[in-house]
This record gives C-alpha cells, sequence and structure tokens, in this order.
C-alpha cells in the first residue's frame, strides 16, 4: 500500500474488483462502441474487455468485412445501394423472455443511419443488419418488448419518408418521426421485416423509448425533444436549433399500444410505404392508440420501473425527474379525459393528473435504471457529474456520487429487466479529463464502476475504453449465457448453415473452370491444403476453407499477400475469401493465429502466372539426408511415443469422460494420431527402397503428428488435473 501510494480505501475497491488468474466475472457487459460501430464485451467488476464484436464496421480479427460470408452482412446495410461501413451505435438491448435476459440474442441500432443489427450470442456473431426504409436517422432503439416479440426503433430526426427532396418550408407538412416494431423471429433468430411495422408521428424529433412490461406490457413509450417543430438555419439569420428547439416548458412523451397496432396492422389498416407497413396517424387517432403527454424540458430517457407501473422522465434541462404513473395514464385514457389536441389531432393527457411525482434531483438528469432493491433508482445527472440515488415510490433522495465526468447514461446490472440484480453500477461519461494518461487530443472514454450494494455508493474502478463514445451497455449475469465454442464441421457462421465449401479432411481440391479457381481447402495444426495454388492473371481465386479441429480455442487464420483478405477461421468453420488475382507474382498466405509450434509453418505460396506462361522443366531437388538422419528421426519418434503413452495412460486413468473439454481435446489427439499412422507408412514404403531422403522427411511428418497429440494430451492432462479429475471408477 505505501510503496504505491494507495489508501485504504483504494486497497477495498482493488479487492472488490479484482478477479483472478483463471476466474470468472460475475456479469457480462454489452456496450455499445459508438462511433465505432461495434459493440465492447467486457466483464464485471474486473473491466477486463474480452471481445470486439464486429456490427456495422468492418473487423479484421474476425475476418468481419475481409471474408465473403460477413461482407454479405455487412452489405445488407447498404442503404439504396450505397455502401456504408460505419454505424454511430448507441443502444445494445438483449433479448428477453417474460420481461428477464433469456441471453439469446443481443441487438443494436445505428443513429447515422437508420439501421438495426442481430448479434447471435450463441457464437458472438452479427447476423443480421436491416434498414429502417422510412427513416433518415434514428436514436429510439434498440429496445425489446418483454418477450422480445418486437424490436422497437424510433426516429431522430424527422424528415420525409419519401427518399425525395422536399423543402424545409414542407417541415410540418411532410417531414415525419415515427416508432417502427420490427418483428423478431426467434427460432430463425432474424428479423422479418415483412412482418414489422412502423406508427406514424409528427416531426417532434423522437428520442428514447422503453417497452411496457407486466401491467403495461403491450404499450410503449417513446419521448420528444423537439415538438416546436423548429427549423434552424442560422445562415439565414434563424436562431440555431438549440434555442428553438428548447423553447417550450415541456415536450411529449408518446404512448403507443403496439400490441393493437399489431392487429391493425393483420386487419389491413396499414399503408404500404417503401415496403413496410405504416399505421397513418390518423388511423392511430382513430383507433386509440397513440396519446402524449406533455413531459419536462428538453427530456433524454425514458425508463418504466421493474414492476410496470411508474415511467421515468429525465429532462436535460430541468433539474427534475418525472415519474408518471401508468395506472393514472390509463383511467384518463379509458374516462375520455383529455387535455387537448397536438396539431395532428392526436389526444394530449393532462401531465398533473399523469403523474405520481417529480423529484428534484440535480442539473441535467438524462436516465434511470432500477436496483434490486424495491423503489430504488439511480439517475445520470450530466451537468452535476453526479449518480443520484432516489426512491421513486417516496419520491426523495437518497445519496450522490460524483463521477468523472459528464456522465450520459448509466447501467445497472440487467436494470431495465423485470428483475433488476443490483450491485454494481457503470457509469458511462462522456469527458474522462485527467483520469488517465494522456494519449494526445483525443481522451479515452471513461466507464466507472460503482458498488451499490451498500446505503452509501463507492465509486471502485475507472476503465478506458480506446474506442467510440460509450453510449448505452447492457449487462447479464455471465452464467445465462451458453456460448458455443465450436461449430459442426462446415458451417458457414453467418448463416449458421452447412457451406457450399465444406471440405472434409483428404477431400481438398482446385477446381479450375475457365476463369475461376475455386479451392476447397482445409486447416489442421499445423497445415494448411492445399499448400500451393496456382492461377493465371485475370482469373476469379475463391477459395473456402474448413477448420477441422475441434478442440477449444484452436483458431486458423487465413490471408493472402496483397489481397487484402483475412479470414478466422474457429473450429468447425467453413469459411471463403474472394478476390480477382489482377497481378502477377509470388503471394505467400498463411494462417494468422499463432496456433501450434508449427505455427509458421502453417504457410503456402499462391502464385499467379503471367497469361501464356510456359511451364520450365523443374529440377529434382538433391538429396540430402542419409540412412543416419534417418534412424535418429525414428528414434526421437519412439521416445516421443513413450511420453504420449504415458500421457494417455493418465487420462484413461481417470474420469476424463465427465470433461466434455478434454473428450474434445482427446478426439482432437487421436485424430492427429491417425494421419501419423499415414505419415509412418509413407515413411516405411520410402525407407523399403532406400529412399533415405522422402524416409527421413516422413519420419519427420510422422514426428510433428506425434508432437500436436502430445501437446494436445499434455492441455487435457493439465486441464484434468486442475479440475480435479478422479481416479476412474471412484
Ligand atoms: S443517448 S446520453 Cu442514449 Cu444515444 Cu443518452
Ligand atoms: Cu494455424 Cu497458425
Amino acid at each position: 500500500m505505501k510503496a504505491r501510494g494507495l489508501t485504504q480505501q483504494n486497497l477495498l475497491a482493488a479487492a472488490k474488483t479484482y478477479v483472478p488468474t483463471g476466474g470468472r466475472d460475475e456479469f457480462t457487459a454489452f456496450a455499445s462502441g459508438g462511433q465505432s460501430g461495434q459493440i465492447i464485451v467486457y466483464g464485471i467488476p474486473s473491466m477486463r474487455i474480452m471481445k470486439y464484436i464486429g456490427v456495422f464496421t468492418p473487423e479484421p480479427w474476425q475476418g468481419y468485412g475481409f471474408d465473403e460470408e460477413s461482407k454479405k452482412v455487412l452489405r445488407q446495410g447498404n442503404i439504396d445501394g450505397k455502401e456504408i461501413n460505419w454505424g454511430d451505435t448507441h443502444h445494445p438491448a438483449l433479448s428477453e423472455t417474460n420481461g428477464d435476459y433469456d441471453g439469446q440474442f443481443l441487438f443494436i441500432n445505428d443513429k447515422a443511419n437508420p439501421r438495426l443489427a442481430v448479434i447471435d450470442l450463441r457464437d458472438f456473431e452479427t447476423k443480421q443488419i436491416v434498414v429502417n426504409p422510412l427513416y433518415k436517422s434514428e436514436h429510439g432503439g434498440a429496445f425489446v418488448t418483454p418477450n422480445t416479440d418486437y424490436v422497437i426503433e424510433a426516429s431522430q430526426y424527422p424528415a420525409p419518408y419519401s427518399k425525395k427532396f422536399v423543402p424545409l418550408e414542407r417541415f410540418n407538412e411532410e417531414y415525419r418521426g415515427g416508432v417502427t416494431y420490427w418483428k423478431f423471429d426467434r427460432k430463425s433468430g432474424k428479423i422479418d421485416p415483412k412482418q414489422s411495422f412502423t406508427v406514424e408521428l409528427p416531426p417532434y424529433s423522437q428520442d428514447l423509448s422503453d417497452a411496457g412490461k407486466l401491467v403495461s406490457d403491450g404499450w410503449s413509450f417513446t419521448n420528444s425533444f423537439c415538438t416546436e417543430r423548429y427549423v434552424g438555419g442560422i445562415e439565414k439569420g434563424r436562431p440555431p436549433y438549440e434555442a428553438g428547439c428548447s423553447a417550450k416548458d415541456t415536450d411529449y412523451l408518446h404512448m403507443i399500444n403496439w400490441k393493437k397496432a399489431a392487429e391493425l396492422v393483420k386487419q389491413g389498416k396499414a399503408k404500404k410505404i417503401n415496403g413496410m407497413d405504416v399505421i397513418m396517424m390518423d388511423t392511430a387517432v382513430k383507433e386509440g392508440i397513440l396519446f402524449l403527454i406533455p413531459e419536462p424540458k428538453s427530456p433524454h430517457g425514458v425508463d418504466v420501473t421493474p414492476d410496470g407501473k411508474l415511467i421515468t422522465v429525465a429532462g436535460k434541462l430541468d433539474s427534475h425527474v418525472s415519474v408518471y404513473s401508468f395506472d393514472k395514464i390509463m383511467a384518463q385514457i379509458k374516462a375520455g379525459k383529455f387535455e387537448s389536441k397536438d396539431p395532428y389531432g392526436i389526444p394530449v393527457l393532462s401531465m398533473k393528473d399523469s403523474l405520481h411525482t417529480q423529484v428534484a434531483l440535480g442539473l441535467g438528469p438524462l436516465h434511470t435504471q432500477y436496483d434490486s432493491k424495491p423503489c430504488i433508482a439511480y439517475t445520470s445527472l450530466y451537468v452535476d457529474s453526479q449518480v443520484a440515488k432516489w426512491n421513486y415510490c417516496e419520491g426523495k433522495v437518497l445519496d450522490k456520487l460524483n463521477i468523472h465526468y459528464n456522465i450520459g447514461h448509466l447501467m445497472t446490472m440487467e436494470g431495465d429487466t423485470e428483475h433488476p440484480k443490483g450491485h454494481y453500477l457503470v457509469a458511462l461519461n462522456k469527458l474522462a479529463i485527467d483520469r488517465f494518461i494522456p494519449v494526445g487530443p483525443l481522451h479515452p472514454q471513461n466507464h466507472q464502476l460503482i458498488d451499490i450494494s451498500e446505503d452509501k455508493m463507492q465509486l471502485l474502478y475507472d476503465m478506458p475504453l480506446p474506442l467510440g463514445e460509450p453510449h448505452y451497455v447492457v449487462a447479464i449475469k455471465s452464467t445465462t449465457l451458453k456460448p458455443g465454442i465450436r461449430y459442426k464441421v462446415g458451417t458457414d457462421s453467418r448463416t449458421d448453415e452447412p457451406s457450399k465449401g465444406a471440405t472434409r479432411a483428404g477431400e481438398e481440391r482446385v477446381v479450375r473452370k475457365g476463369k475461376s479457381v475455386e479451392v476447397f481447402g482445409t486447416e489442421i495444426r499445423s497445415h494448411i491444403t492445399p499448400e500451393t495454388i496456382e492461377a493465371e492473371v485475370g482469373d476469379e481465386v475463391t477459395i473456402h476453407l474448413t477448420n477441422l479441429e475441434r478442440a477449444e480455442d484452436e483458431t486458423h487464420g487465413f490471408t493472402v499477400d496483397t489481397y487484402n483478405v483475412h479470414a478466422s477461421v474457429e473450429p468447425g468453420k467453413t469459411v471463403t475469401v474472394k478476390f480477382k488475382a489482377d497481378r502477377e507474382g509470388v503471394f505467400p498466405f498463411y494462417c494468422t493465429e499463432f496456433c501450434s509450434a508449427l505455427h509458421l509453418e502453417m504457410e503456402g505460396y499462391l502464385l499467379v502466372k503471367p497469361k501464356g506462361y510456359k511451364e520450365v522443366k523443374t529440377v529434382e531437388a538433391k538429396a540430402v539426408y542419409t540412412k543416419a538422419d534417418y534412424d535418429k528421426q525414428v528414434k526421437t519418434n519412439v521416445d516421443t511415443q513413450a511420453v504420449i503413452d504415458s500421457v494417455v495412460g493418465y487420462i484413461t486413468s481417470v474420469n476424463y469422460k465427465d470433461f466434455p473439454p478434454v473428450v474434445a481435446l482427446v478426439d482432437d489427439a487421436t485424430d492427429q494420431l491417425n494421419r501419423a499412422k499415414e505419415a509412418k507408412a509413407k515413411m516405411e514404403d520410402a525407407a523399403k527402397k532406400s529412399d533415405w531422403q522422402n524416409a527421413t522427411l516422413w519420419a519427420g511428418q510422422w514426428w510433428q503428428y506425434q508432437v500436436k497429440a502430445a501437446d494436445i494430451g499434455l492441455r487435457a492432462k493439465t486441464y484434468l488435473e486442475e479440475h480435479g479429475a478422479k481416479k476412474a471408477g471412484k
């Protein structure tokens, strides 16, 4: 403590966040990567980053955007044919079953280009991107309904639904907002655009949304920040947007009965616009599915309480949070008691009659999350740079904690579900200022971990995030996640279907048809088959690679010099890379993951010959190995076999079959040893002919397989020892 200049408080905080080697974090967080267009996965409380998931942006490590399967997903995000290679991700949402996280799927929106992505948590890969055909930007997504029937996405900056130019003078008449309900089909793991629909809304600059739960299930809530419908234009002498959009004291909370809306669509009461079913405002009003409630002032977050009874709204320019009562709202709707109508004829409820309470929290309240303890909520105070803990039932402030600095969202564990888990809170701060080692004018983002298990909140840890602005993050109990560790051999991981390029051991081949060269290859420690690929300038080269490994974490990579392709080939996966061999030359290809002792030897050549190239006779390589070399190698192999036998002896002496990761390792080791047999047979053949050159090389290959088998075997042995394997039959 002294040597490092730490306080006792520091040590306690360290003890609360420390996860020892091999340990697991209790919660797994999925953070929006902001302008990076990715998702960042990290553990809580250690705040160790586990993974980036490529979503709207190419991510080379995963081959995302560099292999054909993932390019197909990325290109689903083209807007009217325009290729987009980034996204401004804001709100990740985990799939729910009965209002609680089920650990199956993750959704995230792109504010800049109105898109939504689906990530499958069986492999943490992006499987689908859908483009909203009506909006030009969106912010109020992704939020799921309690059984993930729909993923909610609200527009942000109003724009005409059409793709045509419409002058700003027609803002009130032709610019529109909306809320889209994307239908999610859990079986296929995909959004079904045909079953999705939108409710047309006035051009009020809709903002965040949330789905009702329990008593309020079937409804969704979306706020807005510019019901002034102000159109700026400082260059024309008009006051700017920020002044015009905050002129009024209140904006509108939109309430939509989405269950009834879905029925209206089924009854044919929607209008098709750009291929999407849209419930127009007049229909929504006539059918009684759309209502407005005033909310103060320039509101931002809207968050439904775990019991679904209350809705918390925070206004950036108001020092209060406003808590609305769903019961009180429903009573007015039932009684047909409305205060007024907005310019589009939508009924407006009384704010006073809808409020449960208002609590003065501090300056710039933005977002609210809930605790596992009843009635406890936490709200971010952007201007004050604080987290406020308060009681929403009784309307009183309980505690405040300074954070660093200018907090936007905050997040408690499973804090937007019906059963928040309490314990920790993460503050997502807009500024870091002086918290970290200076790394230039662009500072890291700062996620701060806060202990909320006691009455007083305690700041535990600062985590710098080296990507875009963190908007929202969600955290789930780690044990709810059940990701796989390998694919069924030959799987296209983006579609989860068998790949057309799937290739089994021994069936590797190159198929040439005119200008096309199609390679069906495999990867397994430590070689790529085939090792030489020949093409002619102008050929279209397609390379499918199947990773034949079954052992955990035995990923291989693949790249070809100059041709801008890269694949990450996890066990069982089949990946395809494609390029035009548009220049002659010699292009090494290799595995990019350090996968074994002979990883560097996991290599080969793409040879691109000029057109009409004439073969020159190749000269036979001169023999360099003698019988003595051969005998020496064979002795090494026999000694190695003794090591393998002892490891096998240990593994089979214990209950290894009770450990699935070990069973997979044993399968792989057996594979390698079977291949060793083939190499040994070839060796013996050559030896019979006294071809000591080839006999020595095949003996070496036999040894390579042995080494790999031994390597796997030793890993299995370590695993068994560390996981308390017992003598078999005991
Ligand atoms: S935002 S700081 Cu959710 Cu995009 Cu509030
Ligand atoms: Cu496979 Cu390196």
